[in-house]
């Protein structure tokens, strides 16, 4: 009984402990229980950038069709997404940023660690070559932009605090490719992130992950859209 008591005793104390530490600081902890995770979406031209936002912020999901190129960066308003079978998974988003393809990946690494997001979401076209230019293929996109992104970080980690918690690699378009394809792809996506990316993934432990994605309709429908989503909300949440 006694044991127990103590314990309890203790557990008050640092309750009051904490309660009193974050008093003073009140109105910054209420305010970030209400202002939600930056995101940037970016990646390889005409990969799925857009349609990535569109699903994750409205659950767009449709048929291939012609969308028109994104030709400067968009940032969205806060919203909601509820996921998982009893819609108990919940991501509040603070904003969405979608970037143009066009402007190419060393623009992109420069935006995202310009805006230093809480969740960087790279997408890659499985349909284009894996190695070669990086304006033409995935691999050499992933290549040059990876190398930016880390020579900023390194360059700058002192003086600026890496605010990013989730990393993601989606293969997109796999409804159009082989599955040795894919396969292909993600052993060489994960090779560049791991020998590229150390400065730039802040306190980010786990590695990146590299998930095959696909944003239209297809037989399996959503499901891999949704995993993607509810993997970027799960590793948001720790
Ligand atoms: N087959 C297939 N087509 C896709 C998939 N995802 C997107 N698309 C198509 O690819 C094209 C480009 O999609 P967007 O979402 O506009 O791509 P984006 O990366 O925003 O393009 P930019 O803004 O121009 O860089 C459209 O025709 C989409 O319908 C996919 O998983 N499979
Ligand atoms: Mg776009």
């Amino acid at each position: 009984m006694s044991t127990n008591g103590g314990v309890a005793a203790a557990v008050v104390r640092v309750g009051i402990a904490v309660f009193e530490r974050a008093a003073p600081k009140g109105i910054a902890w209420v305010k970030s229980l209400f202002f939600g995770k930056t995101i940037v979406v970016i990646g390889q031209s005409r990969a799925g950038k857009t349609s990535f936002v569109d699903f994750l912020r409205h659950g767009i999901f449709e048929d291939e069709s012609d969308t028109g190129r994104t030709l400067e960066k968009t940032t969205s308003g806060r919203f909601d997404v509820k996921l998982g079978k009893d819609k108990t998974l919940e991501l509040i988003v603070e904003s969405v940023s979608d970037l143009p393809g066009q402007v190419g990946a060393t623009e992109h690494a420069n935006e995202t660690y310009k805006e230093n997001p809480h969740a960087v979401v790279l997408l890659l076209d499985l349909a284009t070559p894996l190695k070669g230019e990086p304006d033409r293929s995935s691999v050499g996109w992933l290549t040059t932009y990876c190398d930016r992104l880390e020579t900023l970080w390194r360059a700058n980690k002192k003086k600026k605090k890496n605010k990013i918690q989730s990393f993601v690699v989606l293969l997109n378009k796999k409804d159009k490719v082989k599955d040795s394809t894919v396969k292909k792809c993600v052993f060489e996506a994960k090779k560049v992130l791991e020998k590229e990316l150390k400065d730039a993934l802040g306190s980010i432990t786990d590695d990146v992950s590299v998930l095959p994605c696909c944003l239209v309709n297809n037989s399996n429908g959503p499901k891999l859209a949704e995993s993607a989503v509810i993997h970027i909300a799960k590793s948001l949440g720790g």
